[in-house]
């Protein structure tokens, strides 16, 4: 498929050339770069709903159920399902498409796993890279799970405009919020699996913890198995988008910078790996001294050692 049949197909939605584009953007392939620059023009800004949470916390049932009440309001779905995959493996997780299988024929429901290889502390480039492809073909509502393990979790407040915590009765895992961080960045805490009890007392553990910082989150009960207290999730998601629209609005500029950011970094990745120059320090670097050897590689990279990008 040529660049510009993707991106004919992208304009009309076109779920083979999504899927086509998306492999591109994942897999660095030869012109994928280029094809990114030509969907910037293309409107699109869906609303991001990031959902993080332990593992088998039931973040994947939960938006398989989502999935349902979303597309009763007529919206056109994506999900990501990021698998913070070792560089060693580097393989997408199946388990997480296979929940929400039932929604794969839906022309309005595009699912894909992408692998987060390659990148240390936090979502790779491509995941922001992935999600702008996801505007550009009218997607109105990406969800983006992520595992709760390391950068990736807390890294979802990077992509999304409102994070979803997920985390079960009697699981104790609250400390955890308040270790990771997560007290920053969730905007409302899920507490699933309330068909095997004790929800009550999970929240009203997590409201204890939270009067502590003077904070009053939004927490909800639900049940993925049994279909319950999804519709109630989705009314708060709406009336968040709502009720913090300027707040959206703000964090959006924040989110392009944290991604030029590690556009940056990428390419600076990429020098350091592939210039010849900075090829030939490492040959002698037995004995040397780090500091020098950082020193040598930042002033070929300021007089411009550029070199020719093998795509
Ligand atoms: N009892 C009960 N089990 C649930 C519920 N939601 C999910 N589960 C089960 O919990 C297990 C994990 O569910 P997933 O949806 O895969 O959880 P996840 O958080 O996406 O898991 P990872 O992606 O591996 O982190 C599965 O066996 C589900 O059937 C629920 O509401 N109640
Ligand atoms: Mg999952």
């Amino acid at each position: 498929m040529k660049i510009s049949d993707i991106l004919i197909g992208i304009r009309q939605k076109d779920p083979v050339a999504i899927a086509k584009a998306i492999s591109m953007v994942e897999n660095r392939k030869k012109d994928y770069t280029r094809l990114l620059e030509k969907i910037y023009p293309l409107p699109g800004r869906a609303f991001k709903i990031g959902i993080t949470g332990s593992p088998g916390s039931g973040k994947s049932s939960l938006i398989d159920r989502m999935i349902n009440g979303l597309k009763t309001r007529g919206f056109n779905i994506a999900v990501l399902a990021v698998d913070p995959s070792s560089p060693i493996t580097g393989g997408a997780l199946l388990g997480d498409r296979l929940r929400m299988i039932q929604h794969s024929n839906d022309a309005n429901v595009f699912i894909r796993s992408i692998a987060n290889r390659g990148h240390l502390g936090g979502l790779s480039l491509s995941t922001h890279e992935i999600i702008d492809l996801l505007q550009a073909a009218g997607k109105e509502i990406i969800i983006i799970e992520t595992v709760g393990v390391g950068q990736s979790e807390v890294d979802i407040v990077n992509v999304a405009d409102v994070v979803l915590y997920v985390l079960n009765p009697g699981s104790g895992d609250e400390i955890q919020i308040f270790k990771a961080g997560i007290i920053e960045i969730a905007d409302i805490f899920v507490v699933n699996k309330a068909d095997l009890g004790g929800s009550d007392l999970k929240i009203s553990e997590i409201k204890n913890y939270f009067s502590l910082a003077a904070k009053n989150p939004l927490i909800f009960p639900t049940s993925a198995r049994e279909d319950q207290g999804i519709e109630e999730l989705l009314s708060a998601l709406f009336k968040f988008r709502e009720e913090e629209k300027g707040r959206i609005e703000e964090k959006t500029a924040a989110v392009k910078k944290n991604y030029v950011e590690k556009i940056v970094a990428d390419r600076l990745k990429t020098e350091i790996e592939q210039n010849p120059s900075i090829r030939a320090i490492w040959r002698d670097s037995a004995d040397a001294n780090p500091f020098q050897l950082a020193e040598s590689i930042y002033r070929i990279i300021q007089t411009g050692g550029s070199h020719d990008k093998k795509d």
